[in-house]
């Protein structure tokens, strides 16, 4: 029974240890051998008409088989192994074919008919693999596996976007089957602290996608006094948080990082609650890369939000703390746009460009390209300060009006906007960080929850793609349409 495993990791790992140009699969391990594994364990997975009902043990050791099988590949195998799998054993077209026809003639009959022909017709539709993934989803670390096989799957079709409709299918299939089973009702929400174990401590540090965690002492004030840290974690998956949210609480809406998640306030000083009237979501990350749009970063600030008004009931803002990034790019990407018009008139006025001029000399499209990219126009307080109204106002334009298929191009913006969130404040000076620096030009943006309106903000964003801004926003957005006459 265990000579698929041994085939991947005796025979197999011998033929592409010899293959030239790396561990690829050769023609002889994608050919009759591997049919058979897949035969063995997908097709012999699906119940015969007559087993319909054949309880899921039957197929256990075939479907661990499998996982086993796949664990075995490599990264490299396994978009090959997806592509075979996805096209061999995915919706049987001829049969669809065939069950229209059937349909159509069930139409003309009684009901009893047309439903028997239309759930053939579901069956046919459903890919044959299809039963295989529920079955795996049911062993002890099945659904793990599921979620590591939709990052795979997510990192095939970024590598190979044009030839995989397949596997584009069995994306869909399995982002269904994940927001089912990773619905608000089945995550757990915990609140992380010094108590808490070293090896969730740990891992929280690691998954900080937003502000890095330097060291124990900085962990241990961001689950300190006026910090919280809450994470989502799933029976399915002990140990694992899904998503970490940051909240800082203040008593006002912040406007700087490094406040934040610099050296206050000390780790062993007491809270004062009549100093917490604001909460601030300075970071979230998602751990699993294969739980892409599943939306878990939604629901989790709604719960965070419960949970902070239980806690201090006389909590009234919420807002966020949030990073631009992108935006610097994006800004050398129009400095260079503008260069090779010749000219600085979409982004800078004539007065602010003769004032530039006087502090870094002629050529200034090509020396602020330059000073942007290696971070050193910081270092300059009579640039900073020249800068800051050209490069506010280009940052509101960057954030509401540059859209990818209509939605805000800028994911934080648009990951907000969803929410429910307005967009309330740009900050300059926000975060002086060199990542800060680099990728968003120092500057943050507030994007505030007003908890009576959440609902329909989001509604509105995703229906109608209208973006809730502030009149700071709003104006500097309204400058910068006039200086590029847009
Ligand atoms: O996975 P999605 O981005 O589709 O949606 P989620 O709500 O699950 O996650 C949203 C996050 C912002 C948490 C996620 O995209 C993430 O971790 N991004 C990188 C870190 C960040 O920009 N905050």
């Amino acid at each position: 029974m265990r000579w698929p495993l041994l085939w991947a990791s005796g025979r197999q790992a011998a033929t592409l240890l010899c293959y030239p140009g790396g561990p690829r699969f050769c023609s002889a391990a994608r050919g009759p051998e591997m049919d058979e594994v897949l035969r063995r364990t997908v097709a012999a997975c699906e119940p015969q008409p007559r087993e319909k009902t054949a309880p899921a043990a039957l197929f256990e050791e075939q479907t661990r088989e499998f996982v086993r099988f796949y664990r075995g590949l490599s990264a490299e195998q396994r978009p090959d192994f997806l592509a075979k799998l996805t096209a061999e054993y995915g919706v049987q077209h001829g049969r669809v074919g065939e069950l229209c026809g059937r349909l159509a003639e069930a139409q003309c009959r009684d009901l009893g008919a047309l439903l028997q022909a239309e759930e053939r017709l579901r069956n046919a539709l459903t890919p044959r693999y299809s039963v295989l993934i529920s079955r795996i989803g049911r062993l002890e670390d099945g659904v793990k596996f599921i979620v590591d096989l939709r990052a795979d799957v997510l990192r095939y079709l970024k590598m190979r976007p044009a030839d995989s409709p397949h596997i584009k299918e069995m994306n869909g299939i399995l982002k269904t089957l994940l927001s089912n089973w990773f619905s608000t009702g089945f995550l757990k929400l915990e609140r992380v602290t010094w108590q808490s174990s070293c090896e969730l401590l740990q891992k929280i540090s690691q998954y900080e996608a937003v502000h890095p965690v330097r060291s124990w002492t900085d962990i241990k004030r961001r689950v300190g006094p006026y910090r919280r840290c809450y994470v989502f974690t799933h029976g399915t998956m002990p140990g694992e948080p899904l998503i970490v949210l940051h909240v800082a609480l203040t008593d006002d809406i912040s406007k700087n990082i490094q406040a934040i998640v610099g050296r206050d306030p000390a780790p062993e000083m007491t809270e004062d609650v009549n100093k917490i009237s604001t909460a601030i979501f300075y970071s979230i990350s998602s751990t699993q890369p294969g739980l892409q749009e599943v939306e878990l970063g939604n629901y989790l600030i709604k719960r965070v939000v419960k949970e902070l008004q239980d806690e201090f009931p006389h909590m009234k803002q919420f807002s966020s703390l949030s990073p631009v990034p992108g935006f610097t790019k994006w800004l050398v990407a129009i400095i260079s746009d503008q260069m090779k018009e010749g000219t600085t008139n979409r982004i800078l006025t004539q007065a602010e460009c003769k004032e530039i001029q006087e502090i870094i000399g002629d050529s200034v499209l090509e020396k602020l390209k330059s000073l942007l990219i290696t971070n050193e126009w910081v270092k300059s307080k009579k640039l900073v300060q020249v800068l800051e109204l050209p490069l506010m106002r280009l940052c509101a334009w960057y954030l509401y009006g540059e859209k990818h298929r209509g939605a805000a191009l800028n994911q934080v913006a648009n990951f907000h906007l969803q929410n429910g969130a307005v967009m309330w404040r740009l900050n300059w000076l926000a975060d002086t960080s060199p990542r800060g620096i680099s990728s968003s030009s120092g500057i943050m943006a507030n994007y505030r929850y007003f908890l009576e309106d959440t609902n329909y903000n989001s509604v509105q964003y995703l229906r109608t793609r209208h973006i809730e801004a502030s009149e700071q926003v709003l104006s500097l957005v309204a400058q910068f349409q006039k200086i590029s006459k847009l």
